[in-house]
């Protein structure tokens, strides 16, 4: 019947998995910010083989993941703008199935970095079966494409190189700047802790998480995992909070009560930008 009837493919046949190294990394990069980027130019420079909401798939091969990219964001446009530069051209040639998803704190009240992954995690998977959440800083640009944006077979933190430390980890344990987490990892965890308001301790709460939970941490190495930060001024209403450092004595009790289980906030908006899908939170900010 016409049904079963499959339309040939003259030239290839079915698509086959990417292979495990993707052929068109090149390895070290330039990454500059001297001048201002705006949305047309990086539109025009990186916006030509994605779909609507930030979204890709390389078109000859089946990806070996899917991949959701979080930014936890409010107020930084001007390094939003580097950003997308930067890493579209970079996920492209790593040949993943991704979706870029800014998750924009609504309000001025006090930043919440953790709990806007969180809501990154809920939103992307009402969109698309992602497998793998890469959670990243607006102002942190990878400075080699091998570091790949993807999950291992335990969490992995990314930065672990970055120029504002030298290109050295600042401690052992530190999980800050850019992770990954499969789904699977992700759920294990609770997510990230909804209740630290502010700079500091919550990257430090994530990484007890995933030692409490029995897994380990993986990184790329030193040269690989280099990365540059923008330079920038601590924003308004994200002061360090001196009541994050001493919550962490107790991560162990409270993360099974205080993650994606407890988690509230409605979507004010989603706006699909070719580059990325910016969604607006409000997520019950103290004033
Ligand atoms: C460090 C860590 C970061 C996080 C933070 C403590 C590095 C490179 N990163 O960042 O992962 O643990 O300490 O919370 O060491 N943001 C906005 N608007 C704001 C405030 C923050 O978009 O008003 C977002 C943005 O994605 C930013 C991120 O939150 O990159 C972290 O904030 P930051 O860059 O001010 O803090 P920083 O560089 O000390
Ligand atoms: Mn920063």
């Amino acid at each position: 019947s016409l049904k079963s009837t499959v339309i040939p493919d003259n030239s290839s046949g079915p698509l086959e998995l990417c292979p495990e190294t993707p052929p068109e990394l090149v390895g070290p990069l330039h990454v500059e910010f001297n001048s201002k980027r705006t949305l047309e130019q990086v539109k025009e420079q990186v916006g030509s083989s994605l779909q609507a909401g930030g979204r890709y798939k390389p078109p000859d091969c089946i990806s070996q993941q899917k991949v959701a990219i979080i930014i936890p964001f409010r107020n930084r446009h001007e390094h939003l703008m580097h950003w997308l530069y930067y890493i579209h051209p970079i996920l492209i040639r790593q040949q993943l199935d991704y979706g870029v998803y800014v998750i924009n704190q609504d309000g001025e009240g006090v930043f919440n970095r953790a709990k806007l992954m969180n809501v990154g995690y809920i939103e992307a998977m009402k969109e698309y079966d992602y497998e793998c959440f890469v959670f990243s800083d607006v102002d942190l640009v990878p400075l080699d494409d091998r570091n790949f944006y993807k999950c291992f077979e335990n969490p992995r933190h990314l930065a672990v190189a970055m120029d504002k430390f030298n290109f050295f980890l600042p401690y052992k344990t530190y999980f800050g700047g850019v992770s990954s987490l499969s789904k699977q990892q992700f759920l294990k965890i609770n997510g990230c802790p909804n209740t630290y308001w502010g700079w500091g301790g919550e990257d430090d709460d994530i990484y007890r998480r995933i030692i409490y939970r029995g897994m380990s941490i993986s990184r790329p190495d030193a040269m690989t995992g280099k990365y540059k930060m923008i330079k920038h001024e601590r924003d308004k209403h994200n002061e360090p909070n001196p009541k994050n450092p001493d919550k962490l004595s107790k991560t162990k009790e409270t993360m099974d009560e205080d993650g994606l289980n407890s988690l509230n906030y409605s979507v004010k908006d989603i706006v699909k930008d070719i580059l990325f899908t910016f969604i607006t939170v409000d997520i019950q900010a103290p004033e």
